[in-house]
């Protein structure tokens, strides 16, 4: 069992004293619980592809066999797998604040649902999700089963030649509107800000750091390597978010 990642008194003491956190997450939150982060999310069949060119409207509108496959496979793999430590002790912080009649949202940049399964409530699904479809052509929204696909790509039941996607957001397609307003809202007001398990290169997300420190508030980071927003970070936590998280939140709430 390699050591315990130190905790700096810094981060425990901003969390303790915040009066509205503001939480952004990414893949590597999600590593722990088996899924495999965006960047080297494509194993076996999968390795061939490169996810930004397959995460596109363009490739879905040239390839939507080949695209519905690998969104259903990864909600197949999503249902394999469950929350770790790292969204539990989430939860458990969103409820220590709230409980305190402070602020507490939580953005994140996951599309698998982990955080809801975990008991987080605000939260704010910056991508979007691959737990809901939607018909193309004429917008009517499934729920997906978690059973695969009889067929490819999906068809609509209620128009001729509709095909379903996925409810999340791909590259060069704008986030949703509302995700956006939540997210500068809490930007806004928070005084302390988080980015745990994200490279902090895909935009808007990776500006919301920088954005909330401009204003004062403490920026903090825990993610397995450092990232562009670890040089302006008042205090980084490199080690797994499935062991740094649970201890954080154990001393915040003690
Ligand atoms: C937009 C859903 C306005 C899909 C995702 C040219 C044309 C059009 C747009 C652009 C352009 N150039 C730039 C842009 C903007 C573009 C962008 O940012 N590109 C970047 C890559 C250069 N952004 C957009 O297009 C956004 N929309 O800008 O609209 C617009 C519109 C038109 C034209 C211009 C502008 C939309 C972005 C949303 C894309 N959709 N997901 C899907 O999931 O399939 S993004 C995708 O990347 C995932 O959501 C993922 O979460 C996200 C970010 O990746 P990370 O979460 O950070 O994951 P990653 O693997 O990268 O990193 C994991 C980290 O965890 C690592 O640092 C690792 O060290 C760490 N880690 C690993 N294990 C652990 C850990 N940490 C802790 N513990 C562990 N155990
Ligand atoms: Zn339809």
């Amino acid at each position: 069992m390699g050591s315990l990642p130190a905790i700096p008194d810094s981060m425990v003491e901003s969390l303790r004293s915040s009066e509205h956190l503001c939480v952004l997450t990414g893949a590597g939150v999600s590593a722990e619980s088996g899924l495999r982060t965006f960047r080297d999310a494509l194993t076996g069949m999968w390795a061939k592809y490169d996810p930004m060119s397959l995460a596109t409207p363009e490739a879905f509108e040239r390839d939507p066999d080949l695209v519905t496959r690998w969104y259903d496979f990864r909600v197949g793999e999503g249902g394999k797998h469950t929350p770790n430590p790292g969204h539990h002790a989430l939860a458990r912080l969103e409820e220590w604040m709230t409980a305190r009649d402070r602020g507490f949202t939580l953005l994140t940049q996951n599309v698998d649902g982990f955080h809801q399964d975990a008991g987080s409530r605000e939260v704010v699904e910056l991508h979007g999700t691959i737990r809901t479809w939607r018909c193309a052509r004429c917008s009517t929204g499934y729920t997906h089963s978690g059973r695969p696909f009889d067929a490819y790509p999906p068809r609509c039941e209620r128009c001729p030649d509709g095909v379903l996607r996925p409810n999340v957001v791909w590259f060069g397609e704008m986030l949703p509107e509302e995700a956006i307003e939540r997210a500068h809202d809490a930007i806004a007001s928070c005084d302390v800000f988080i980015s745990i398990g994200t490279s902090g290169v895909v935009q808007p997300a990776s500006s919301f750091g920088e954005a909330a420190g401009a204003r004062g508030a403490k920026v903090f980071e825990i993610n397995l390597e450092p990232t562009p927003l670890t040089a302006r970070a008042d205090a980084s936590i490199h080690a797994p978010s499935g062991l740094a998280l649970p201890l954080l939140v154990d001393r915040v709430t003690a």
